[in-house]
């Protein structure tokens, strides 16, 4: 009789095994689709067509991605916020979204720029980020992701003119709210056309820094990609986080530095010449993007994020 019901409740448990593994489970983060992303790279390309070719703080094509993205985001469910900023005599904007729930005291921030250079539309530079950002974040929604951690997504404006919209958002908030925010992620440049596999090295960086290094390069070895660390230092918006002490971590495919024969031969491209030939260039198009290295680093934000904010 003891035996009956032992193995009764032995063959519960191996169905109801077999059934969590054959559905797709709730906390496995999605294979976010490349397509999508791309179709989202479209846009911001048909929006800085629209506006003398670029998507530049104090130029329409800024303001028309920024309201692009939050109307998506609205649409998903996201409560969002436009935050403005003046620099060098016009007004920026940072757009921020909000995903319902979560525990606010225990905030994971994720985020990157928006805005490009004058002189180009700036698809790798950062419609990347900002394009991989917005799908990861429908595809919260999509999966019915309810994470125990709240999670808060920034589209930074003026990064190009030296950091201006992350360091105004990062400075806006009380040190009470500040103190809520226990991560952030940031994504510049995740297409480089001849791209490389970096995850920013948490060393000089706030403590708590490694374990987001170190998910990070998980997601890449999950997709059997090897990495490199790299220290972006000061270059991008991760920095006024980690000024206020909150940990950072991020990846990058490359920009005007040059891939070595080593590089090459681990990664494929072209020793000799640029991750990015058209960094900060009119050529920096949607014809400059490595499908490949986007669809890698797309995955690999929501593997981050599905962990770090599980
Ligand atoms: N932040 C990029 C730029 O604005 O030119 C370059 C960059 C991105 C450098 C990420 C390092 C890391
Ligand atoms: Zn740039």
């Amino acid at each position: 009789m003891r035996i009956l019901i032992a193995l009764a409740a032995a063959l519960t448990v191996a169905g109801a095994t077999t059934a969590q593994a054959a559905a797709p489970s709730a906390l496995a983060a999605p294979d976010i689709n490349v397509a999508n992303v791309q179709a989202h790279l479209n846009q911001f390309q048909s929006i800085a067509n629209a506006n003398g070719g670029n998507r530049a703080h104090g130029r329409p094509g800024y303001l028309a991605s920024v309201n692009w993205v939050k109307g998506k985001l609205d649409a998903a469910g996201f409560t969002t916020r436009v935050q403005s900023f003046t620099y060098n005599g016009a007004t920026g904007y940072n757009l921020i979204a909000d995903y319902p729930g979560g525990d606010t005291n225990n905030t994971v921030m994720l985020g990157g720029h928006l805005d490009s250079v004058t002189s180009g539309p700036g698809i790798n530079d950062n419609g990347t980020g900002s394009a991989s950002l917005l799908e990861v974040a429908l595809q919260m929604r999509a999966t019915g992701f309810q994470p125990t951690k709240h999670v808060r997504f920034g589209w930074w404006g003026a990064e190009e003119l030296g950091l201006r919209g992350s360091t105004f958002y990062v400075n806006s908030l009380s040190t009470t709210d500040r103190s809520k925010i226990k991560a952030y992620l940031n994504f510049d440049m995740t297409g480089s056309p001849n791209p490389g596999y970096f995850v920013y090295s948490a060393s000089g960086q706030p403590s708590g820094s490694l374990a987001l290094q170190q998910r990070l390069q998980a997601g890449f070895t999950a997709l059997n990609v090897q990495t490199e660390l790299t220290s972006v230092g000061g270059r991008s918006d991760h920095a006024a986080f980690a000024r206020a002490g909150i940990p950072v971590g991020g990846t990058f495919t490359g920009a005007e530095g040059v891939k070595t024969a080593a590089q090459a031969q681990k990664w494929g491209g072209t020793a000799g010449q640029a991750y990015d030939r058209c960094y900060h260039r009119s050529c920096d198009t949607t014809a400059n993007v490595s499908t490949t290295a986007l669809d890698r680093n797309a995955d690999v934000i929501a593997s981050a994020l599905w962990a770090t904010a599980a």
